[in-house]
């Protein structure tokens, strides 16, 4: 058991409480009382206890789209316009993955714990994040993605998605959560579709989709035209019409718990309702959808939806840290006061991500898992949520299950750095180049 403490706990709860001095007292399995934080330590006067001065502690934040998968795209896709990109992932798909994928996937969860991020929803497209994000401090509910248009090969691709469900269903733990990711409607064929929701509805798993991104996707769910008609005859060399209309896609998601619609930047208000009498979660990628369709989501129009935030991949983003994206999100929805599109935000990476959920995180209360975040603020009486965002360039501490994560792994990468510097030495040694100018 054990007390941390700061100048302001932040709750999250329904009220955006705060406790100022507060503290919270707990062990790996869960937090055992919050309150004041001098009370906590005269009580329980045997725990090991920290106190953070000029820090605010949350819970542990959720970046809830995430490809770590594509973290050597740096570079290669094209932004500016959906279509451009999608042309250019198709164009690259051979060199997608590139070299070194292992220590770009490891960068990138460096990445996220130092953004306080204690939780990853990540879209898995072939598993090879599998092993690297089983094995990482993260807790992570891994969406398995299901993809492809083609009806002559659903049989396969429909194995291998089961493969991969199956080997990360072996995962499963408090801090492993196997889930289902559709890729979008304009990519995943109706028997396919059918199918995987059947599992998810049978296995009662978390589903993610891509929804309505783009102005390409709409004109090709209403009218078959646009963008995806070119795209199917240049790339597949056939003429095709789209497999749904945006209502009927999203009624196949209807009965299904922890539904999670990425993006919907072309949801209207009919579409929107739908999604909250599905009790689904939306969840937006700013700096994504700024580099692949020019535009922001419209929260004046959720009406009550529960919004999430992600990074989306390095495939249209150049960073993995949600404090970035929490940033960029607070200066691009400048028709917001600031201090409540601050706690809006904060909310979306906390709180509305688990409410009524798969597991007890989100909120600081008895009873939820020990993981939290401290960020270094700068003076002040009160909290502002805004301080949080436009200050906290990085987490001081990050804690999950109970244990501090942040310094361990800091640690590891230096020491994984000097490693291959030290072998690159040498090898530049070997080959008789030390001391050449270049190497200056
Ligand atoms: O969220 C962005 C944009 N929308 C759709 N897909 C992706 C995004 N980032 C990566 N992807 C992946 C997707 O999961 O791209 C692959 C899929 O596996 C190729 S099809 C766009
Ligand atoms: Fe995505």
């Amino acid at each position: 058991m054990q007390i941390i403490g700061a100048d302001f706990v932040v709750l999250c709860d329904e009220k955006f409480s705060v406790i100022k001095k507060g503290g919270i007292c707990f062990d790996t399995r869960g937090i055992l009382e919050i309150g004041d934080y001098v009370e906590l330590c005269a009580k329980y006067a045997e725990s090991k206890n920290e106190y953070f001065a000029s820090c605010a502690i949350t819970p542990a934040l959720a970046n809830m789209h995430l490809h770590l998968e594509f973290s050597k795209n740096v570079g290669i896709l094209h932004f500016g316009d959906f279509g451009d990109w999608l042309d250019s992932v198709l164009l690259e798909r051979e060199h997608l993955m590139g070299e070194d994928l292992q220590t770009a996937m490891q960068d990138g969860i460096l990445e996220c714990l130092k953004s306080g991020v204690g939780f990853v929803g990540a879209i898995s497209s072939y598993g090879a994040d599998l092993e690297i994000l089983a094995n990482s401090p993260l807790r992570v509910m891994y969406f398995n993605e299901a993809i492809g248009s083609n009806i002559e090969a659903l049989d396969v691709l429909y194995q291998n998605f089961l493969v991969r469900l199956n080997d990360s269903k072996a995962k499963k733990s408090t801090h492993f959560i196997p889930a289902i990711a559709v890729h979008s409607p304009y990519s995943v064929h109706p028997k396919l579709l059918e199918k995987v929701l059947e599992v998810a509805k049978k296995e009662n798993l978390p589903v993610s989709a891509h929804f309505l991104e783009s102005k390409a996707e709409r004109e090709w769910l209403e009218s078959s035209s646009g963008y995806f008609q070119g795209f199917y005859e240049r790339f597949f060399k056939k003429t095709m019409c789209s497999f749904y209309s945006t209502e009927s896609f999203l009624e196949a998601f209807s009965g299904l718990k922890n539904v999670y619609f990425t993006h919907c930047l072309e949801a209207n208000d009919k579409i929107l309702a739908k999604i909250k009498e599905q009790k689904a979660r939306i969840i937006t990628c700013p700096k994504s959808n700024r580099l692949l369709n020019n535009k922001f989501l419209d929260l004046s129009t959720l009406d009550g939806i529960l919004l999430c935030l992600g990074t989306d991949g390095k495939s249209s983003n150049d960073s993995l840290s949600l404090l970035d994206e929490l940033r960029i999100a607070l200066f691009a929805y400048a028709n917001r006061p600031l201090e409540t599109l601050a706690r809006e935000l904060l909310l979306s990476v906390t709180r509305n991500v688990f409410l009524d959920s798969v597991l007890p995180l989100g909120e600081l209360k008895v009873g939820n898992f020990s993981d939290f975040a401290v960020f270094k603020l700068p003076q002040s009486k009160e909290f502002l949520a805004q301080n949080l965002i436009l200050y906290a360039k990085e987490a001081h501490k990050l804690y999950i299950a109970g244990e501090e994560v942040l310094g361990l792994a800091l640690q590891k990468a230096l020491e994984k750095r000097l490693e291959s510097k030290a072998e690159k030495l040498e090898n530049s040694k070997q080959r008789g180049e030390y001391g050449k100018i270049s190497n200056f």
